[in-house]
């Protein structure tokens, strides 16, 4: 399991298998599609790339190996094109409601631009790394 391996972190920097789902987009609601992603942290931006075959695909399986083992803070990984970027300044995050999925450890973050996402995964102590890190971030750009 790949979300079990620990990348190294840095304030600006992190990076892993996360499950992601839209819910709103401009402030209209969608409808859920959750996917397997590999998620990056860097500086305000969260990036997400499509990992086919989910988390314990050899792509992400690779880029773990390499944030891990090389510790490259501008490195986005192999097929690291993002299929989508979410700005975090000025947007909030908080642990999601009951109502808003089945799944547990669940993330909603809300950006400024009106996208609503929930982010995911079975790991808790992964996904507490990962809510103190957005919330360490939002707050850190909170100015700008
Ligand atoms: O909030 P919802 O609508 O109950 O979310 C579930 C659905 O999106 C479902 O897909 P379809 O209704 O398109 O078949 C997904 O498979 C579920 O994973 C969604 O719920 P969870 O509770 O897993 O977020």
């Amino acid at each position: 399991d790949p979300s079990s391996l620990k990348p190294p972190t840095s304030p600006s920097e992190k990076c892993g298998v996360l499950n992601v789902t839209k819910i709103t987009e401009h402030g209209k609601k969608v409808r859920k599609n959750w996917t397997s992603s590999w998620t990056v942290l860097r500086g305000s931006l969260l990036l997400f790339t499509k990992s086919q075959g989910g988390g314990t695909s050899w792509v992400s399986s690779v880029n773990l190996l390499l944030y891990s083992t090389l510790e490259l803070s501008s490195f986005g990984g192999i097929q690291s094109k993002p299929e989508f970027t979410v700005d975090l300044r000025g947007g909030s995050i908080e642990w999601a409601s009951k109502d808003k999925s089945s799944k547990k450890h669940v993330i909603e973050l809300k950006t400024r631009q009106g996208t609503e996402l929930l982010i995911q995964s079975e790991n808790d102590s992964f996904v507490n790394d990962w809510y103190r890190a957005l919330t360490d971030t939002i707050s850190t750009h909170a100015w700008e």
